[in-house]
């Protein structure tokens, strides 16, 4: 029997997937975090002072990605950042040292309680807002595995290849990408579809992926993702 074709992505430290098996069916677009809270006015971010210009720069290059992916019959998986309306799930320092920097996670803000389910800081914005059959994950913390049915999402879909975007590069992308490494997913996260806080912190967390041979994955961007998708 001949062998199914072989597509790969042009990446670092090596082209993408390692085993040339791309296709919709195992292969997953993850768009972390693009809520109000980390890249709009009045939210969280914003809150703390924060450069929002870093933080949206992903927006455009994500919508592309995502249009791209949805035409072709890719999985799309999205997640919030956010904890209960009565914070059972959030723990002490995470919200003293929210506290420290005057972004108190669950304290009121422009946008309603920060980082609470159900307020209009937490949700996703309308720009890259999720449609029918793509799963929302509600995580409490920054990786999207802990506490969440998402390894389950993606084994019960047989999803292997997993394409990180979303905010911010270093926080909730990178403990993502690490966490789905571990469990033996196979990641590659798009440069200009990331952004943080710090250009030096969004510049380390992407270059940190490409040691040891690609020791969390590959990086590539949106372009050369666009043009080589199967
Ligand atoms: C942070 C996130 N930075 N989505 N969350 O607290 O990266």
């Amino acid at each position: 029997m001949k062998d199914a074709a072989q597509h790969t992505i042009n990446a670092d430290p090596y082209d993408w997937p390692y085993n040339g098996d791309l296709r919709p069916e195992n292969t997953t677009l993850m768009i972390i975090d693009m809520q109000t809270d980390f890249c709009g006015k009045g939210g969280y971010v914003d809150k703390m002072g924060y450069d929002l210009s870093m933080t949206q720069a992903p927006i455009e290059p994500i919508k592309r990605v995502l249009a791209a992916m949805r035409a072709k019959g890719y999985h799309i998986i999205h997640t919030r950042e956010g904890h209960r309306s009565d914070l059972a799930d959030l723990p002490a320092n995470k919200r003293w040292r929210s506290r420290q920097i005057g972004a108190g996670i669950g304290d009121p803000g422009p946008c309603g309680k920060i980082l609470v389910r159900g307020e209009p800081g937490w949700d996703i914005i309308p720009d890259l807002y999720p449609i029918t059959g793509e799963p929302i994950i509600d995580k409490p913390g920054k990786g999207s595995f802990c506490a969440t049915d998402l390894e389950m999402i993606l084994r019960t879909r047989g999803i292997e290849n997993i394409i990180l975007t979303g905010i911010t590069t270093d926080v909730c992308v990178s403990t993502t990408m690490r966490e789905g490494n571990d469990r033996g997913f196979e990641c590659l996260v798009l440069s200009d579809c990331c952004g943080a806080t710090d250009k030096g912190n969004h510049d380390a967390a992407l270059k940190m992926v490409t040691m040891q041979g690609g020791v969390f994955g590959a990086v590539s961007d949106s372009a050369t993702l666009l043009s080589h998708l199967p």
